[in-house]
């Protein structure tokens, strides 16, 4: 077995960043529909968590911003001209469609794509699936772009296999690593892959959106070329979904052989774990540490996102470091919660906190902000190296983030063209910086 890391890609947070209030289901984007967003503070809060890691001896990636506006979404619904005479049009006559075109939502790169790998596929590549995002109109617009970057940066095709979007359609909806965890002895040796659906292909559903399908992930475990014994699919509960749990990562997190979940999160816990359990057998023994919901209501679960926080092996600490979001500390069941943990002898040893506040208001955590993408020592090497961060690397995109984002967005901001502008050159900066003007 050849050594692994798990390197985490974040988002990097696009000068577009606002407060739409376009996913339903997502309690934290109805909320805070029509705010005043910073995308500044918000790209600076996202790249201090990757310094933090970075600093902390972790391998840590970015994926860039998507070009935003959208203008392939303004002229589909039949919008031409100018750039500028686009914007104006969608502005007066469709200003909900112009929003969704705006979108910031590719920060959020555990919905990227979903990842396995070379140690988990048949053909020995590391495999990536973009996402289609299906379900959201404002996020099923990225996967192009996001298809484009994941090539750009593991282009090799004797490695790294990226698979496009499956297609458009309700029964193949999917969104990426948000409902998918591995779980192994270490990094590099083979793992289970865990897919979590809420919708059968044909079933409709009340109440809030199930957005991932039980296709989709099968699809993607097939294309993967994962093996069957080695692959669980498990169904989120519609509790959850109702209570706000959009993705099953804000309820549900696992690191190596440790799961760590909400009691309400599976429809059928026990039965998950059993087939968990077969899945391992023989290469490493499951860890779950189930949260209670008499200790922790799976309402203060959502808005204090617990479960999206990155679970990380730390260089030099024996027990795992669940890398939590502030609002985890300022709700009491769930801070409570986190000092009893840390002071019993479970897989999860430390809790830190970190501020992306401007990510959370739109129900993105720290783990959304990541995706996870293991790789040995030699596919980390023959990856597109300038997105890889070190000290300088961040600075430099600080120093960017803070000459070209604006510290102040409402949606009136979104109709004039000389926004549009600011963020085409901003953007520009920064792919510059990351050796990927070519995706300009
Ligand atoms: O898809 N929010 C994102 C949050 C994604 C969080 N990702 C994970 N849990 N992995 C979503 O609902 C809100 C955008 C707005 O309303 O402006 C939004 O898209």
């Amino acid at each position: 077995m050849s050594t692994a890391y798990e390197v985490n890609f974040d988002g990097l947070i696009g000068p577009s960043h606002n407060y739409g209030g376009m996913s339903h289901g997502n309690l934290a984007s109805s909320k805070n529909e029509g705010d005043v967003s910073n995308p500044r503070e918000a790209a600076l809060q996202g790249l201090e968590k990757m310094r933090l890691l970075h600093r902390a001896g972790l391998k840590q990636g970015i994926l860039p911003p998507l070009p935003r506006p959208n203008f392939d979404l303004l002229a589909s619904a039949g919008f031409g001209g100018s750039d500028a005479a686009m914007i104006e049009a969608a502005a007066q006559q469709a200003p909900a469609l112009l929003k969704a075109a705006y979108s910031a939502s590719a920060m959020w790169a555990a919905n990227a794509a979903t990842v396995s790998p070379s140690a988990d596929a048949a053909d020995g590549r590391l495999h990536l699936t973009s996402a289609n995002l299906s379900t959201m109109l404002h996020r099923s617009i990225e996967h192009p772009d996001t298809t484009a970057a994941l090539l750009s940066i593991f282009e090799r095709e004797d490695m790294f296999a990226v698979h496009g979007a499956l297609p458009p359609h309700a029964d193949f909806s999917d969104e990426g690593a948000a409902n998918h965890v591995r779980l192994c002895a270490e990094h590099g040796a083979p793992g289970v892959e865990l897919f979590v659906y809420g919708r059968e292909p044909g079933e409709s559903t009340v109440g809030f959106p199930a957005r991932q399908s039980l296709l989709a992930s099968q699809s993607i475990a097939r294309a993967h070329a994962l093996s069957h014994d080695r692959t669980v699919f498990a169904r989120q509960s519609t509790a959850a979904i109702d209570a706000g749990a959009f993705h099953n990562d804000v309820v549900c997190v696992g690191a190596l052989e440790t799961l760590f979940f909400h009691e309400l999160a599976f429809e059928d816990t026990d039965g998950m774990l059993e087939q968990l359990r077969r899945a391992a057998d023989g290469l490493f023994e499951l860890k779950p540490v189930m949260v209670p919901e008499a200790e922790v209501p799976i309402g203060d679960a959502i808005t204090s996102y617990l479960f999206n926080s990155q679970l990380l092996q730390m260089p030099g600490e024996d027990r795992l470091v669940l890398l939590a979001p502030l609002e985890t500390q300022e709700t009491d069941s769930t801070r409570n919660f986190c000092e009893r943990m840390v002071a019993g002898n479970g897989p999860i040893g430390r809790v830190q906190y970190v501020d992306v506040r401007q990510s959370m208001r739109n129900g993105g955590g720290p783990a959304c902000l990541r995706l996870r993408v293991v790789m040995t020592e030699v596919e980390l090497a023959s990856c597109h190296q300038d997105v890889l961060v070190s000290d300088e690397k961040i600075d430099a995109l600080q120093a960017i983030v803070s000459e070209t984002y604006r510290d102040r967005v409402v949606s009136a901001d979104l109709a004039d063209p000389a926004f549009a502008d600011e963020c085409r050159t901003a953007r520009e900066q920064l792919l510059e910086e990351l050796g990927l003007s070519s995706l300009a």
